[in-house]
C-alpha cells in the first residue's frame, strides 16, 4: 500500500506572485481546492474513506481545529477545505523509506524547509541518532525503548525532564502521559496551550471560575449578536462559517475586531448549498473595526465605559441588575477605573474613531443574546490576559453568561489541546485532581509546580533541563525566539519525539535523539482486544470519540497509548499501580480511571457511548455557578497601558497562511490574501509603506526592536501593499519566530508575545531572496 517518495522540490521565493485579496471565503474553490490534494495524494478509495467519514458519528475526529460538530443532523461533508489538507497530509500513503536516513545526514536535513521536510511522507519505524553521529539510524522498539528509559533512569532528578505534549494527542493518551510523567517525578508539562490560549485560560479561570468557553454549539446559532475578535475563521475554523450563516439567517449581527479585513469576516458563500457557488454569499460582518494590533484593551474599556455611561442616563434599562446583585462582584471597582478612561487615549490605542466605537456601544446595548468569541488576536498580545478581562466585564454588565444564546467563547486551536488539558496536561494542576490522581494509583505525585514552554527553554539553555520528550508538534519551529529556542535544544543529552512526520525539531538536536513513529487519527488503531477508538474534547467541552477508517501506512506503528504505555513500564517498573499492559490491550481500562480521576468525566466509558457524547459540566453555563473564591464572578479593573510605537516603527504580529497548519506547510499560497508560491513576505499599509519611502514589491529586511538590544532580523522579505489597520504589519508563523523574543510574555500567561514585535524596515542588505545562501536553501529567514 505504501508508496516511496517522489522528489520533492523546494520552492523558489523568486517564484512569488501578488494579486488581490478575496472578499469572500469558501465558495467553489473551497469545495474544489479540497478535493484535489485528496484525490492526487491518496486516490479515490483512501479520499473517500477518510473524507467521508470525517466527523461522521462513525468516523474520526477531524484534527484540524477544535471547532465542535452541529449536535443535530450532519452534512455529509462535514468538513472543510482545510480539514482536508490535514487529513491529505495525514494520510498520504507516502513513507519514509529506510534508506532515508543513511542517505541525509542530519546537518542535510537541517537545511531543508518544513515543507520539504513534512513532504516525505509518514515515519514508519523508530530511528536513533548516537552521540556524536550525523545521521539517524533504524532501531527496533524495544532498542528505542531501552534507550530511553536508561536515560530517563540515570537522571539526578526527574525535574531534568520535561515532556512537552502538542494539542493533537487524544484523551486517553494524555492521561496515561501524565500518569506516566507524575509517577516519573515531575509537574514538567510544557505544552503548546502556554503560547495559545493560556491567556484565556487565566483570564477566565481568575474572573469566572472556569477556562473554558461557556457557550454550547447552538448557542452559536440562536445569539443576535456575535463578537468575532482577533480570529480568522475563514482560514483557522472554517466550519465556524457556517454557524455565522445560520445565525445571520436567523436574524443574528455579527462585528469583526481585526487589523485586517481577513476574507472569511466578510462574506461567505456555502459550497454545501445550491446557491452557494453562483450566488453572492451571506455577508457576514455587520461592522467591521479595523483595530490596531493591541488596542482591544482599550476599545473594550471603551465600550464598557459608554454601557455604564447609558445605565446612568437612563438608570435600571441597560444593566442586568438582577445578575450582577446575585452573582458579580467588582461593579463599583470597574465603574471608579473606567471613570478615568481617557477617550483620546482609546483613539490612539485602538486607531479607531469615536463614532465606530459608539456604534458598537449600541449594537451591545440593543442586543439581547450575545457572544464574544476570539482567539489568537487577543492572547498573544502583551496585555491578552487583561484583555479577556475586559472581555468579561463587557458579558457580565448585561448578564451575557449563563443564558442561551450568550456568552464567552475562546475558539481553541489544536483539535484536543483542551481535552489534554482537562486530562492533567498542565504543569501546575490543582492538588485536588493530583490527590485523585495519586489515589487512584497508590503513588505519591509531585506538587511542585513544573517549566512551562518558555521556562523549559530557559532551563534547557542553563543545562538544567537534559532530556525532552515531545508528544506529537514540532517544538522548535513552534516556540518564540528560534534561535534562542534552537541553540537551548541543542544543548540537550536526549531529545525523544513521538512523530507522525518529519520536521524541524527532528533535526535541531543535542547528543542523542529518537524519533518514535506513530498512528495518526484517520487510521484504524488494532489492538489485543480489537480496533480501538479514542475521545477528544471540542473548544465547547464536548466529549466524543474518534476512530479511524483507513488501515495503517505501514505495519509495526504503535498508537500513543501503545507507546507510552511500554515508556511508562520500562521505566517505572510498579512505581505506580497502573496495568501498562492492560492499558495498550484496552482503552476502556484507562477510560475506568479516567472516570475515577477527571472531575466531570464519571462513567466515561458509558457516556462516551452515547450517540453525541456528552458535554462536559460547565458551572457558568449551565447554572451561573463560578468557581472563584468569593463564589461569584469577577468584574475587574485592568491597567491600560497601551503598546508606544515610535515613529517611523510598526507593529508586527505573526500570523498563518490558508495553507499551512501551524509549523506544517502544505503549500506556498494564502489564496485570500492573494499570495502566490512564497511566503518570504511583510504586509504593511500602503500610506505606511510610502510614509517609510518604499513601494510595493521591494525587498525589505525586517528588524525587531527590543530592550534586550539584540537585533533580530528576517532577511529579503517582499513589502505587499495590503489594507492592514496603520502602523501595523503582518508576516507568517513560523517565519516570524526569528523576530519574538523569549522573554517577551504575556503579563499572567507567559506565553510569547507573538502579536506584539516592534520593528524597523530597511532595503534588503542581501538582494534577492532568502538572504545568505543557507537560508535561501532553507527557506528559513537567518537569526542574526
Ligand atoms: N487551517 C488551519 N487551521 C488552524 C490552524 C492552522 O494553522 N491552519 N491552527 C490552529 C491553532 S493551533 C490555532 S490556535 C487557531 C488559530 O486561529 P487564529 O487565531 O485565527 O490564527 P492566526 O492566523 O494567528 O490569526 C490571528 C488573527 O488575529 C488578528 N490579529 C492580530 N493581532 C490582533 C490584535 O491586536 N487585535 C485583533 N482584534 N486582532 C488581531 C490577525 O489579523 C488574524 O486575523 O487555528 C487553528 N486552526
Ligand atoms: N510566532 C508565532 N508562533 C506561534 C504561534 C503564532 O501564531 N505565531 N502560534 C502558537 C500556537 S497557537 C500553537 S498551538 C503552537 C503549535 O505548536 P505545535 O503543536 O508544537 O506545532 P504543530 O505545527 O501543530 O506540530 C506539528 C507536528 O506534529 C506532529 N503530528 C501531527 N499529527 C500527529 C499525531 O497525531 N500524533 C503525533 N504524535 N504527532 C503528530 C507532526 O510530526 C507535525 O510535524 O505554535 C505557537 N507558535
Ligand atoms: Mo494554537
Amino acid at each position: 500500500m505504501t508508496r516511496s517518495n517522489p522528489p520533492v522540490e523546494e520552492a523558489d521565493e523568486n517564484d512569488l506572485e501578488v494579486g488581490e485579496p478575496k472578499a469572500w471565503a469558501a465558495g467553489l474553490p473551497g469545495v474544489y481546492h479540497s478535493m484535489q490534494p485528496a484525490l492526487k495524494h491518496m486516490g479515490a478509495e483512501r479520499s473517500a474513506r477518510t473524507l467521508l467519514r470525517m466527523n461522521q458519528k462513525q468516523g474520526f475526529d477531524c484534527m484540524s481545529c477544535a471547532w465542535p460538530d452541529p449536535s443535530g443532523e450532519r452534512s455529509t461533508f462535514e468538513y472543510c477545505e482545510n480539514g482536508a489538507k490535514a487529513v491529505t497530509w495525514e494520510a498520504t500513503p507516502v513513507t519514509v523509506a529506510s534508506e532515508f536516513w543513511a542517505e541525509h545526514p542530519i546537518s542535510e536535513l537541517r537545511e531543508r524547509s518544513e515543507y520539504w521536510l513534512g513532504m516525505q511522507g509518514r515515519l514508519t519505524e523508530p530511528v536513533y541518532k548516537a552521540p556524536g553521529e550525523d545521521h539517524y539510524q533504524p532501531v527496533s522498539w524495544d532498542k528505542a525503548l531501552t534507550l530511553i528509559s536508561e536515560k530517563l533512569k540515570s537522571l539526578a532528578s526527574p525535574n531534568e525532564a520535561a515532556f512537552y505534549t502538542s494539542g493533537r494527542a487524544s484523551n486517553e493518551a494524555a492521561f496515561i502521559y501524565q500518569l506516566f510523567i507524575r509517577g516519573f517525578g515531575t509537574n514538567n508539562l510544557p505544552d503548546c496551550s502556554n503560547m495559545c490560549h493560556e491567556s484565556s485560560g487565566v483570564a477566565m479561570g481568575e474572573t469566572i471560575g472556569i477556562g473554558k468557553a461557556t457557550v454550547a454549539y447552538n448557542d452559536y446559532l440562536e445569539c443576535d449578536l456575535m463578537i468575532v475578535i482577533g480570529q480568522n475563521p475563514g482560514t483557522n475554523h472554517p466550519r465556524m462559517l457556517s454557524a455565522m450563516e445560520k445565525q445571520k439567517e436567523n436574524g443574528g449581527q455579527i462585528v469583526a475586531i481585526n487589523p485586517l479585513p481577513e476574507a472569511g469576516l466578510r462574506r461567505f458563500k456555502n459550497p454545501q448549498k445550491p446557491k452557494g457557488v453562483l450566488g453572492r454569499g451571506t455577508d457576514l460582518a455587520d461592522q467591521f473595526l479595523q483595530i490596531r494590533a493591541g488596542g482591544d484593551m482599550a476599545l473594550l474599556q471603551a465600550i464598557s465605559k459608554r454601557v455604564l455611561e447609558a445605565e446612568d442616563q437612563n438608570p435600571g434599562s441597560v444593566l442586568d441588575h438582577d445578575f450582577i446583585a446575585q452573582h458579580c462582584e467588582g461593579l463599583d471597582t470597574l465603574r471608579a477605573h473606567l471613570a478615568h478612561l481617557d477617550e483620546q487615549t482609546v483613539l490612539e490605542a485602538t486607531g479607531l474613531r469615536s463614532d465606530a466605537i459608539d456604534e458598537l456601544a449600541d449594537r451591545y446595548i440593543n442586543a439581547e443574546k450575545v457572544i464574544i468569541t476570539w482567539a489568537m488576536g487577543v492572547t498573544q498580545q502583551k496585555n491578552g490576559v487583561g484583555t479577556i478581562k475586559e472581555i468579561i466585564n463587557l458579558l457580565l454588565l448585561r448578564g451575557n453568561i449563563g443564558r442561551p444564546g450568550a456568552g464567552a467563547s475562546p475558539i481553541r486551536g489544536h483539535s484536543n489541546v483542551q481535552g489534554d488539558r482537562t486530562m492533567g496536561v498542565w504543569e501546575q494542576m490543582p492538588p485536588s485532581f493530583l490527590d485523585a490522581l495519586g489515589k487512584e494509583f497508590s503513588f505519591e505525585p509531585p506538587r511542585d509546580h513544573g517549566v512551562d514552554s518558555v521556562a523549559a527553554v530557559r532551563g534547557m539553555r542553563d543545562g538544567e533541563i537534559k532530556f525532552f520528550l515531545s508528544l506529537g508538534g514540532n517544538f522548535a519551529g513552534a516556540m518564540s525566539d528560534t534561535a534562542a529556542t534552537e541553540a537551548a535544544m541543542q544543548n540537550l543529552e536526549m531529545n525523544v519525539q513521538i512523530s507522525t512526520k518529519l520536521n524541524r525539531s527532528h533535526t535541531v538536536l543535542g547528543e542523542e535523539a529518537l524519533i518514535l513513529p506513530t498512528l495518526g487519527r484517520t487510521e484504524v488503531d488494532h489492538r489485543a482486544t480489537g480496533p480501538q477508538f479514542v475521545s477528544v474534547e471540542d473548544t465547547v467541552c464536548a466529549v466524543h470519540s474518534s476512530q479511524g477508517t483507513v488501515e495503517p501506512v505501514a505495519p509495526g506503528l504503535l498508537s500513543e497509548v501503545a507507546i507510552i504505555s511500554r515508556l511508562a513500564h520500562a521505566t517505572l517498573g510498579d512505581r505506580v499501580a497502573a496495568d501498562w499492559q492492560g492499558f495498550e490491550d484496552d482503552y476502556d481500562r484507562i477510560r475506568d480511571h479516567i472516570s475515577h480521576v477527571v472531575p466531570g468525566c464519571e462513567n466515561y466509558n458509558r457516556r462516551i457511548r452515547e450517540k453525541d457524547g456528552f458535554l462536559l459540566a460547565n458551572g457558568p453555563r449551565d447554572s451561573r455557578t463560578f468557581n472563584t473564591p468569593s463564589g461569584r464572578a469577577m468584574m475587574t479593573a485592568n491597567e491600560l497601558d497601551p503598546m508606544q510605537c515610535p515613529p517611523g516603527r510598526l507593529i508586527l504580529q505573526t500570523l498563518r497562511s490558508h495553507d499551512q497548519f501551524n509549523t506544517t506547510i502544505y503549500g506556498y499560497n494564502d489564496r485570500y490574501r492573494g499570495i502566490k508560491k512564497g511566503r518570504h513576505v511583510v504586509f504593511v499599509n500602503p500610506e505606511d509603506l510610502a510614509q517609510l519611502g518604499f513601494s510595493d514589491g521591494d525587498l525589505l529586511d525586517v528588524h525587531g526592536e527590543y530592550e534586550d538590544g539584540k537585533d533580530r532580523v528576517l532577511r529579503s522579505f517582499r513589502a505587499v501593499s495590503y489594507p492592514t489597520a496603520r502602523g501595523c504589519a503582518a508576516v507568517y508563523y513560523p517565519e516570524g519566530n526569528v523576530l519574538v523574543p523569549l522573554d517577551d510574555t504575556v503579563q499572567g500567561s507567559n506565553t510569547p508575545v507573538s502579536k506584539g514585535v516592534i520593528i524597523r524596515l530597511e532595503p534588503a542588505a542581501d538582494g534577492p531572496s532568502g538572504g545568505s545562501e543557507e537560508n535561501s536553501q532553507r527557506n528559513m529567514p537567518a537569526a542574526v
